[in-house]
């Protein structure tokens, strides 16, 4: 890579797919651009929300003419259920993600594949949820902090843990609303229960429900994911990582880790750097080996140990199509089913290691924490001994990646903050810094980038250009999920990014020495995100919903995204979409969500499929907040 910096434009990584996809048209593979072309147009009822097939008198599609179903359902009970049903999905995600974390620290040991890395951490959890650390083992708090955070999944009483963390005044809101997320199964049940045939159909109640669904989600199952992946696999700190295919080594045997859930992909990078297992790969006469990552799974084990982003959703196929993966190993959410049938055109080995996820054409390694150790290497040593069955003339790595510093994580951040403007003891240690920046207007906000790619939009347009225009403008980002690997792609994870920056941005990633676009690790880790408003909060003595801070997830896909959409409103920050969530076929549930819900939560959405009109509607919402507050 040239010394003088430049960010990769779209032209240019879409050269490189096309690239691949005539490797893939010599093999006959199939693709998502073709099959693609073969689902449009979409279905108009499914778009809008207008079809039930919760009973089998239906299923009933309301029309003109039609404008009720059979049990006399009318279109707003039809989009609110089928909106509650898919925030349920995407909060029982992450959330049972969450819960194998927890259930992975219960089998954390001194002399076994897990440890505790961040002991501090754990004990800092534990002063929160009230239970002494005074003289115990570190093992037996785990194990103890491990069985109190699953009962946050059943318990039979109270709310989540997790929620004591919001500023009160969020917290009454909660209460007022009862929007409190209980046990986070009982609210993927009562949500279920809600949504069946002959209960609610009010928009009112089935929207209530679904930001408590979110929030048991974000406050729930997803903090438990995140602070526990953290107390065991270490709290993530700046580290400096490359992203794109052009991280994948060409004399090397390459392994993709793709998926979610650290528990797995930790393991397979630790023995992919165990010398034994160098040293067999060599024997097989590759030069080593190389783990590189797509989709959140591969936030995690750039955030903690700098391993290589390959690319996000939509270049989950790409991977292969290089002809130089010798092995994909996947464990939840987010993987295309089409990896089995694509793998069969090139020697690649498509290895499913969950119950959870299990596909056809796939190789099962059923991966537990018990057998971890076991478990990954033989993955890796299965990735080795495929190295010899490439076939070389199907070998093409697009030269394309750029640098990335990653790794911010809420502690990460506060530290590197205390460089930028303080002069005073007293904000460190704070997001005092952060603050003064904001109030000053050096900085003139802070927007959360998160969220998929979709077909729907030109990919990865929406994520870069947005981002282009916002630290232009001097609003910071904080990115996750595939938003942030798009980021990390384009190179505006580079500190030189800083150039791209308004004067006073600019500024602050000189005195911190960061990138514009800080990555805050996986779609899980959107937690960190609330956790930070929550801090900023407290620090400033303003509402959440007063901070000129706005989320936007402007290419999202999945169930996980409208939970994650309603907590991050119900937490009180607005929240911009530029794919529209199936609601479209009620006024009532749209404008309750786009209205309605401010009088409950002070935060809304705004749906913006022109992601023009996106940018200049948030950078607008972000200066309306700064003069409401008179800064
Ligand atoms: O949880 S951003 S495509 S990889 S759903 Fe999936 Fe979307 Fe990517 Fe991570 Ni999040
Ligand atoms: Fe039709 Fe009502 Fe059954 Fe839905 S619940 S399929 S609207 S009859």
């Amino acid at each position: 890579m040239s010394e003088e910096f430049r960010l990769t434009d779209l032209e240019e990584m879409e050269a490189a797919t096309e690239r691949l996809l005539e490797t893939g048209a010599k093999v006959g593979a199939d693709s998502w651009q073709l099959r693609v072309k073969n689902q449009t147009p979409h279905c108009k009822f499914g778009e809008k929300g207008i079809c039930c097939r919760i009973c089998a008198m239906g299923p009933c599609r309301i029309t003109p003419k039609a404008p009720k179903g059979i049990c006399g359902c009318d279109a707003a009970g039809i989009v609110g259920r089928n909106y509650l049903k898919f925030t349920a999905g995407g909060g029982a995600t992450h959330s049972d993600h969450g819960r194998e974390i927890c259930r992975t620290l219960y089998e954390s040991s001194a002399d076994g594949a897990y440890k505790v890395k961040d002991p501090e951490k754990l004990k800092k959890i534990a002063g929160e949820w009230g239970v002494e650390t005074e003289g115990k083992d570190i093992y037996d708090l785990a194990h103890e902090m491990a069985e109190k955070a699953l009962m946050e999944y059943g318990k039979p009483f109270g709310t989540q843990n997790w929620i004591k963390r919001a500023p009160e005044h969020t917290q009454e809101i909660w209460r007022r609303e009862e929007i409190e997320p209980r046990a986070i199964d009982r609210e993927v049940s009562c949500s279920l229960h809600m949504t069946h045939m002959g209960c609610s159909s009010k928009p009112e109640a089935l929207v209530r429900q679904s930001l408590r669904m979110g929030l048991a989600d974000g406050w729930g199952g997803s903090m438990c994911g995140t602070e526990f992946s953290d107390v065991l696999f270490g709290t993530p700190k700046p580290v400096d990582t490359e992203a794109n295919l052009g991280v994948m080594v060409e004399e090397n045997v390459n392994i993709v880790v793709h998926g979610h859930d650290p528990s797995l992909s930790e393991m397979v990078c630790e023995y992919a750097d165990d010398p034994e297992m160098i040293a067999y790969a060599k024997s097989k006469g590759a030069k080593g080996i190389t783990v590189s990552g797509v989709c959140c799974t591969s936030n995690e084990v750039a955030m903690r140990r700098g391993i290589p982003m390959a690319g996000n959703f939509l270049q989950q196929e790409n991977v292969v199509l290089t002809g130089a993966c010798e092995l994909i190993v996947v464990d939840v959410q987010c993987i295309f089913p089409a990896l089995g049938p694509l793998s069969k055109c090139f020697h690649t080995k498509f290895v499913t290691t969950s119950p959870i996820a299990q596909m056809p054409d796939s190789e099962f390694i059923r991966f537990s924490a018990k057998t971890a150790a076991e478990n990954a290497k033989s993955i890796v040593k299965m990735a080795i001994d495929n190295f010899e069955n490439r076939k070389p003339e199907l070998v093409h790595i697009p030269q394309m990646k750029q640098k990335a510093t990653v790794g911010y994580s809420v502690e990460a951040l506060v530290k590197v903050l205390d460089g930028v403007c303080n002069t005073q003891v007293d904000t460190l240690g704070t997001t005092k810094p952060l603050i003064e920046c904001i109030t000053s207007g050096v900085l003139r906000g802070a927007v959360a980038m998160v969220g998929c790619n979709n077909p729907k939009v030109r990919s990865d347009k929406a994520h870069i250009e947005l981002m282009k225009k916002l630290i232009a403008n001097d609003i910071v980002i904080v990115a996750s999920g595939c938003s942030a690997q798009a980021a990390a792609k384009a190179g505006l994870m580079d500190k030189r990014a800083k150039d791209l920056c308004g004067a006073g941005l600019k500024r602050v990633c000189e005195l911190a020495d960061i990138p514009p676009v800080l990555h805050m690790g996986s779609c899980v880790d959107i937690s960190r995100m609330m956790i930070l408003v929550a801090e900023l909060a407290k620090d400033s003595g303003l509402k959440i919903s007063q901070l000129p801070v706005v989320g936007c997830a402007p290419e999202w896909m999945s169930e996980k995204a409208v939970s994650i959409g309603n907590y991050v409103v119900s937490t009180g920050i607005d929240t911009f979409l530029g794919v529209d969530p199936y609601v479209s076929g009620s006024e009532e549930v749209s404008d309750l969500l786009t209205n309605g819900i401010r009088d409950w939560v002070e935060a809304s959405y705004t749906v913006e499929l022109d992601i023009e009109k996106l940018v200049d509607k948030m950078i607008e919402r972000i200066e309306e907040k700064r003069t409401a507050i008179g800064i």
